[in-house]
């Protein structure tokens, strides 16, 4: 089922340069390579030395009265909606990954420092090299929805499943906690960590320990591993994923600190979904080798038998399910892409504008913390009317401020920065993953808005660019007037002490700070006061949301 993609589509979605490649650094060889040393390595040196230690698993007494024993239905039940969502939030994961396929532990950004590469690209240095030419394909077989440039919809799946998601693990550990069952993953004492490192020196040795019955009891290392990906990937992964929030980051400035920086959070967020990899890998691998048929039961009737093929029928059956619901994702995806938009719209828009899009951004960084580098992105305008200003260095630019307000103006540049000047240092958050943090200077909209006064209708201002969006059509985006009004909302003519450069949206650019970039229109032509964004373009609100099904509420 390959999409109908128009000419232009397939331009930006299916580029004849497919190359999937995965560049690690130099130096992450290294770590990698200490890490095997200092555990299998170190465990062969122990196995060669003093022969196997003894079986902790041997001491794993009978089950008693208040033990946990078997599978309650609950436990099995969202064991494999947990499944089916952690899949489907990998996949559309991975396609807003290759939207900017590369992972840093620095804020810059800048080419050259990644720790992690997804593309073979280098960045040229002769012409400019946007964001955008820069993103990657997947294939649609790995990633929701695959292809290239398609972080819309993947995000519009990736975030359609994290409240479910949550939902699903709280229903999960509450029950654990219910019952009795909280015992089989939490460790009862630290000798878990001594018995744990035994039955790793016996895997890693190639060898298998007794084998406990998985309906009683777990080995130490296996319920270590349960404890950590129940009870510690999924608060990370919950951390790292509110730390890119650009209004989380604006106004908990902490918050990205705990990994480091807001690009740290990006690839921890990375690194725990490669360790929920490797974790399914070797826990289906685990539960194949130690007694499929009975496993098999376990986790699907809830029964203890060891020749019953029935648990291994149902779980085929799962994921053959499993299957045939991405491909009905990649149909909706590609057929109905609105429908997944509104859904998004309606339940996470609807979250986010009740919570996180009501926090006003805290001023945090310094002169020091401004970065190297600063992707640029988007299209420098063709149009005639921005280059013949341009070329006079904008001294003709009036920026036409109207729609539903009382005293509609024209003002020039300089009248602009006559009427009030506001500077900060802001962190911008792109939506494919990159960030930069700059200083701006600028005239506050709460200055402009104070000038024309805005009919009591208006709760959303346009803001129409000379440039063009990716399809072609003027670029615009729009804001709540609330936004408007708050601190670091801002039209800026300078950049980093200097006067805005053409690349970065001269003569005037916006900075909303609890949005993501997009939001942030460039080479600005006019303002409109409207009363809803749904009169405008498509009534999405704004170049992207209409064309690439981006999120009209951009906190996340
Ligand atoms: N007119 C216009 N403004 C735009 C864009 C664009 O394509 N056209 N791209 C947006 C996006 S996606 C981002 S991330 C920022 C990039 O700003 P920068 O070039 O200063 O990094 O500009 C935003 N403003
Ligand atoms: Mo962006």
């Amino acid at each position: 089922m390959i999409p109908k993609f128009t000419t232009a589509e397939k331009a930006v979605h299916d580029p004849g340069d497919r190359r999937l490649v995965i560049l690690p650094a130099a130096r992450v060889y290294w770590i990698v390579a200490a890490l095997i040393l200092a555990t299998v390595g170190v465990a062969w040196v122990q196995y060669l030395a003093y022969g196997l230690p003894e079986d902790p698993s041997h001491k794993l007494t009978p089950p008693g009265p208040g033990d946990p024993a078997g599978f309650p239905l609950l436990i099995r039940f969202t064991h494999w909606i947990n499944f089916f969502m952690l899949i489907l939030l990998v996949r559309s994961g991975l396609s807003i990954l290759m939207d900017h396929p590369r992972l840093y532990w620095n804020n810059s950004c800048q080419p050259g420092s990644e720790w992690l590469k997804l593309t073979p690209v280098k960045v040229p240095k002769d012409k400019i090299w946007t964001a955008k030419d820069d993103a990657r394909y997947i294939s649609p077989a790995l990633g929701l929805p695959g292809y290239r440039h398609t972080v819309g919809i993947a995000r519009c799946w990736h975030f359609l499943h994290v409240p479910f998601f949550l939902l699903n693990g709280l229903v999960f550990v509450s029950f654990l906690f219910f019952t009795d069952q909280w015992k089989r993953l939490v460790p009862g004492s630290w000798e878990i960590i001594p018995d744990a490192w035994k039955v790793f020196v016996y895997y890693s040795t190639l060898h298998m320990p007794a084998e406990p019955n998985g309906f009683y009891h777990y080995n130490a290392l296996q319920q270590l591993s349960y404890f950590g990906a129940v009870f510690i990937l999924p608060p990370l992964a919950m951390l790292s994923g509110l730390s890119m929030s650009p209004a989380l980051e604006n106004r908990f400035h902490w918050l990205p600190k705990i990994f480091g920086n807001r690009q740290g959070a990006r690839s921890a967020h990375f690194l725990v979904m490669f360790a929920y990899l490797i974790f399914i890998v070797i826990h289906v691998g685990m539960v194949a080798a130690t007694g499929l048929l009975r496993n098999m039961n376990h986790i699907t009737l809830g029964t203890d038998e060891a020749h019953d093929p029935t648990g291994l029928y149902i779980v085929i059956g799962l994921i053959a399910f499993l299957v045939i619901t991405c491909v009905a994702a990649h149909w909706i995806s590609w057929r109905h892409p609105r429908t997944l938009q509104k859904a998004e719209a309606w339940l996470n828009g609807t979250l986010w504008r009740l919570s996180i899009n009501n926090l006003n951004p805290r001023s945090y960084f310094t002169k020091e913390d401004i970065t190297p580098y600063f992707w640029p992105n988007g299209k420098l305008p063709q149009s005639e009317d921005w280059k013949r200003l341009a070329e006079n260095n904008f001294a003709d630019y009036k920026l036409k401020v109207g729609g539903l307000v009382d005293n509609p103006v024209e003002l020039s540049l300089q009248e602009l920065k006559n009427l009030a000047v506001e500077e900060t240092i802001t962190m911008h958050h792109c939506i494919q993953g990159w960030s930069g943090i700059a200083q701006w200077s600028g005239i506050p909209l709460k200055a402009i808005i104070d000038i024309v006064k805005p009919h009591p209708e208006v709760t959303t201002v346009v803001f129409y660019s000379f440039g063009e969006g990716l399809y072609g059509g003027v670029y615009y985006d729009t804001h709540t007037l609330d936004n408007c009004m708050k601190p670091a909302s801002i039209l800026a003519w300078e950049m980093n002490y200097e006067p805005l450069p053409q690349v970065y949206g001269a003569p005037l650019r916006l900075r909303v700070e609890n949005q993501l970039g997009y939001k942030m229109v460039k080479w600005i032509r006019s303002i409109e006061f409207v009363a809803s964004h749904t009169e405008v373009g498509k009534g999405y609100g704004g170049k992207n949301e209409d064309d690439e099904y981006f999120d009209l509420i951009a906190n996340t």
